[in-house]
C-alpha cells in the first residue's frame, strides 16, 4: 500500500498490512472538525482507493471520537450564509469520498460522537462502538442545523422521527440503546479500535472488486427508481460475479474446500 508522504496537522495516517488507519488527531479539542481537518479528510480519502488499501479504520485519539463542528472556529470566523454553505459542501465532499470510494471504512467510536462527529461516523460503512460511546445531535440547542449529511445518513440509520427527536430535544443515546436503534452495528466491551481493525482485516479477505461494489453500488442506488437500481445491480453483478477470483472461490465451494455458511 502506497500512502501519500503528506504530513497532516489534524489527522494521522498509518498502515497495518493493507489496512489504512486514519486517526482524528485533535484530542485537546475533542476532535472538533475545523475546516482544515475536513480538507485533510478529503485528501486522504481521495487517494486511498488508488493506494492499494484493502480497507480503512477511522478512529480517534483521546477519549472522544468527535465533538462535531469546530464551534469556536465557526464563532470566530463570523461566516456568511454563502461561506458556510461552501464549508458544508467540503464536508459533503469528504464524507462522500468515504462512502462512495469503494474501500470499506470501519469507524471505531468512543465517547462523544455528536453533531458533525455523528455525521462523519455515519459516512463509514460499519460503526463499532465501545461502552463509553454516546450519540447526540445538539445542533438545535446550539442554534444550528446539521450540515454534513445527517439529514440523509442519520435519518437512514435510525429513521426521520428519531432524528427529529434527537435534534429537537438534545436526546442522547448511550451505547446500548444506540446499538438497538441502529446508530452502530457492533458494541464491544473493551476498545473499539481493535475490533474495528479485526473487522477491517476480515473485509480485506474478499476480492477488492467485490468490496468496491458493496461500498459504492448500494449507496449509489439510494436515489434510483427500483427499476433503475435493479438494472444497475445486474450490471455490477455482471462484472463482479464473473471475475477470476469469483471463479476460484466457486471452484473451492464445488470441491468442498471452501468454508460453509453456518452460525457455529
Ligand atoms: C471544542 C468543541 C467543539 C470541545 N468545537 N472546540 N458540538 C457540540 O455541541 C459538542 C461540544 N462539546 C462538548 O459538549 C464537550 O466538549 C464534550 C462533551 C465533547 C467533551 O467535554 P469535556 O469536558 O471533556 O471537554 P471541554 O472542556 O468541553 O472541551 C475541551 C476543549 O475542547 C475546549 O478547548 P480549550 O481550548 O478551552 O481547552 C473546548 O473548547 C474544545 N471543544 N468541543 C470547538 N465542538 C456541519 S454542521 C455540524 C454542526 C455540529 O456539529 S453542532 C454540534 C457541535
Amino acid at each position: 500500500m502506497q500512502l501519500p508522504p503528506v504530513k497532516f496537522r489534524n489527522i494521522k495516517v498509518e498502515s497495518e498490512d493493507n489496512i489504512a488507519i486514519v486517526s482524528l488527531n485533535r484530542p485537546a479539542k475533542r476532535n472538533a472538525l475545523n475546516a482544515e481537518t475536513i480538507e485533510e479528510l478529503i485528501s486522504i480519502f481521495s487517494v486511498l482507493p488508488r493506494s492499494g488499501a484493502k480497507a480503512a479504520v477511522l478512529r480517534a485519539e483521546g477519549d472522544h471520537f468527535s465533538a462535531g463542528l469546530d464551534l469556536i472556529e465557526h464563532h470566530q470566523q463570523g461566516r456568511t450564509a454563502g461561506e458556510f454553505m461552501q464549508i458544508c459542501l467540503r464536508w459533503h465532499e469528504a464524507f462522500n469520498k468515504m462512502e462512495y470510494s469503494g474501500v470499506p471504512v470501519i469507524a471505531a467510536l468512543k465517547g462523544a460522537t455528536v453533531g458533525g462527529g455523528l455525521e462523519l461516523a455515519s459516512a463509514a460503512h460499519i460503526r463499532v462502538a465501545d461502552k463509553t460511546t454516546y450519540f447526540a445531535l445538539p445542533e438545535g440547542q446550539r442554534g444550528l442545523f446539521t450540515g454534513g449529511g445527517a439529514t440523509i445518513r442519520v435519518s437512514e440509520l435510525i429513521g426521520r422521527t428519531r432524528m427529529i427527536d434527537m435534534m429537537l430535544t438534545g436526546r442522547i443515546y448511550q451505547a446500548e440503546e444506540a446499538m438497538s436503534i441502529g446508530l452502530c452495528q457492533y458494541l464491544v466491551e473493551d476498545d473499539s479500535d481493535s475490533r474495528a481493525l479485526e473487522i477491517a482485516n476480515a473485509t480485506a479477505e474478499a476480492p477488492s472488486l467485490s468490496n468496491f461494489a458493496i461500498c459504492s453500488t448500494i449507496s449509489h442506488t439510494r436515489n434510483m427508481s427500483a427499476l433503475d437500481a435493479s438494472y444497475m445491480e445486474a450490471f455490477v453483478a455482471g462484472v463482479v460475479n464473473t471475475q477470476a477470483d469469483a471463479s476460484d472461490r466457486l471452484a473451492a465451494f464445488a470441491d468442498k474446500t471452501a468454508a460453509r455458511v453456518r452460525p457455529d
